[in-house]
């Protein structure tokens, strides 16, 4: 018996490999639309996701290679412009199919809901790419059955910090003892430890040879096992 009540997933390179083909992308764009000489190739981007916020990021970056830009008092509404329009051209990009969900995730999500599992989601990603991600990949029952959505500016602090799966758990009104959560990235599993959870890691595209130590299992996919299987490996009783 593994003892689990509820699963709580990771978005961005869990549930989907978002970022190389997704965000990244929709940063370039937004930044060349705004006439900024900035274009982040994948092995860049790989070591700008240690910051996790899309924000955060552009600020991060902005300081490093922007300094003076980075100083302007109006700096910080231009990166909530930039991210802005990030955020638009990411939800084109996924309303347009670019993004499926990683193999055997739906069928996990499926067998979750006939086990009676409840499903929730702690992400540092913004609430409307989760919501695009959702609607334009799983039927709408699977979408809904996702009760709590832990998005992005919901807490200040982001991955690593534990706050955004410790606001999960307290709107699922569960002890973190009764929930796996489900990671692609070191900074995703400390943050799921930090809050006292179990964390099942599926390595993504950008977390390979990451530091996975706590973790209850890792795993090279979601599509490796069935759910029952996974559950017992990951067991908590
Ligand atoms: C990954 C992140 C996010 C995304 C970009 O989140 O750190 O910032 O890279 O999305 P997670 P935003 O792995 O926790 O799902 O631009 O909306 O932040
Ligand atoms: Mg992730």
């Amino acid at each position: 018996m593994h003892g689990y009540q509820a699963l709580i997933f990771d978005v961005d390179g869990t549930l989907a490999e978002t970022e190389r083909d997704g965000h990244r992308v929709a940063f370039n764009a937004a930044f060349a639309d705004a006439g900024l000489p900035w274009h982040w190739d994948a092995a860049t981007y790989g070591e700008l996701l240690a910051v996790s916020g899309g924000k955060e990021r552009i600020a991060h970056f902005a300081a490093r290679h922007a300094p003076d830009l980075a100083r302007r008092a109006d700096f910080p509404a231009l990166v909530g412009r930039l991210h802005w329009a990030k955020t638009a051209c990411y939800m084109n990009l996924v309303a347009a199919g670019a993004i499926p969900l990683r193999p055997g995730v739906a069928r996990l999500i499926d067998e979750a809901r006939a086990a009676g599992l409840r499903l929730a989601i702690a992400t540092t990603s913004s609430p409307e790419n989760v919501d695009a991600l959702l609607r334009a990949n799983l039927r709408a029952a699977a979408g809904a059955a996702f009760t709590v959505i832990g998005a992005g500016d919901v807490v200040a602090a982001k991955k690593p910090a534990p706050d955004i799966y410790r606001w999960v758990l307290d709107r699922l009104a569960l002890p973190a003892a009764a929930c796996l959560a489900v990671e692609d990235s070191e900074n995703g599993l400390r943050a799921a430890l930090g809050a006292g959870l179990s964390c099942l890691v599926t390595v993504g595209e950008y977390s390979r040879g990451q530091d996975f130590a706590g973790a209850r299992l890792v795993v090279e996919g979601l599509d490796q096992a069935s759910l029952a299987d996974l559950l017992a490996r990951c067991g908590n009783g």
